[in-house]
């Protein structure tokens, strides 16, 4: 006997919104595909830097089911340097104006920066993934807002060049929360809808492994705010750091800490391995259909 799934009771069961898509997030896990148009991201960089390299990929990641392709130009490992706006613009708009003609999935692009969003939604973009929370540029709000985009706000604990130096909190869970609600409402005074948001603790930026490990430890208190949360591991540095295995040793890792992302209530992994986590996703949400009462990640953690 399969049972309905309750994704979040904590938000409404309304799709996400991004321009012309809607997204079923509240019924089915999302895979966000990772697009890395750099030389120097910590484990594809250099790879995708051509178009048709990066068109390649795109259209793999689909195929092994990923629902959206997070497409970014500026390398954001630790210790990175930063990317100036013509270079980004350079990298990532042709790619981006590509992919959108060949794919039909929603295409997120991963810049902090409203000028090189902008052009990337005239060119077809629904997603603007920013990683600073609109607190880099202050024009980020209204260019989402003009175009009814999607919006990713993330948690970082200072910019990834000293991010890692000496990470600090009091109550990482609490004070990634109280954050994560007040870009949130950041937002909503721009005039972003609700239904536009999704929220995300950003593991690995300006955290340690035991930052990293508690946060994945309490997503039900982040999901708790009543948003879809994303949630990226994909071959971080703590999950090197757990199992002792270099970048290209990770999938396993990766797999396990999207699982118990998704056991939280994540409602979309970004990942560069779709089709392995396409498949702990699809076996989750197989077992899950068949719970009579919903998991205890579920129960309200206040
Ligand atoms: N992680 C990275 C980049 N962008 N965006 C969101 N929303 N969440 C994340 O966890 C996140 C992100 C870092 O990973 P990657 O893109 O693989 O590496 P690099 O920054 O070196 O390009």
């Amino acid at each position: 006997m399969t049972a309905p799934f309750v994704a979040n009771p904590y938000s409404p069961p309304t799709p996400f919104k991004a321009r012309a898509y809607s997204l079923p997030l509240h019924s089915r896990v999302h895979l966000m595909g990772i697009l890395n148009v750099t030389p120097d991201s910590f484990s594809d960089g250099g790879r995708f830097l051509a178009p048709d390299a990066a068109v390649a990929h795109a259209l793999a990641m689909v195929e092994a089911g990923a629902d959206i392709i997070d497409i970014g130009a500026e390398s954001t490992r630790p210790g990175s340097t930063p990317v100036d706006e013509r270079e980004e613009i350079r990298r990532l708009i042709p790619v981006v104006r590509e992919v959108c003609r060949r794919i039909s999935v929603p295409i997120s692009v991963d810049t902090t920066k409203a000028s090189v969003a902008k052009l990337a939604l005239e060119v077809g973009a629904s997603i603007i993934n920013d990683i600073s929370a609109l607190r880099n540029d202050v024009e980020m709000g209204s260019v989402v807002a003009e175009a009814g985009a999607g919006l990713v706000l993330m948690h970082a604990q200072g910019p990834p060049q000293t991010m890692q130096q000496a990470p600090t909190y009091h109550d990482v869970v609490a004070e990634v929360r109280q954050f994560l609600a007040e870009r949130a409402r950041t937002a909503l005074e721009f005039h972003i809808s609700p239904a536009q948001i999704m929220l995300d603790p950003g593991i690995g930026f300006g955290k340690n492994l035991d930052h990293n490990l508690t946060l994945l430890a309490h997503v039900p208190e982040l999901v708790s705010l009543g948003y879809p949360l994303l949630v990226g591991v994909s071959r971080k540095a703590f999950i090197g750091q757990v199992l002792g295995r270099p970048v290209e040793q990770r999938t396993m890792g990766t797999a396990a800490a999207s699982a118990m992302a998704i056991l939280g209530g994540a409602r979309v992994i970004r990942v560069h391995d779709v089709g392995a986590v396409r498949d702990v996703v699809t076996m989750i949400e197989a077992i899950r259909r068949r719970q009579r009462h919903p998991s205890p990640a579920y129960q309200d953690p206040s």
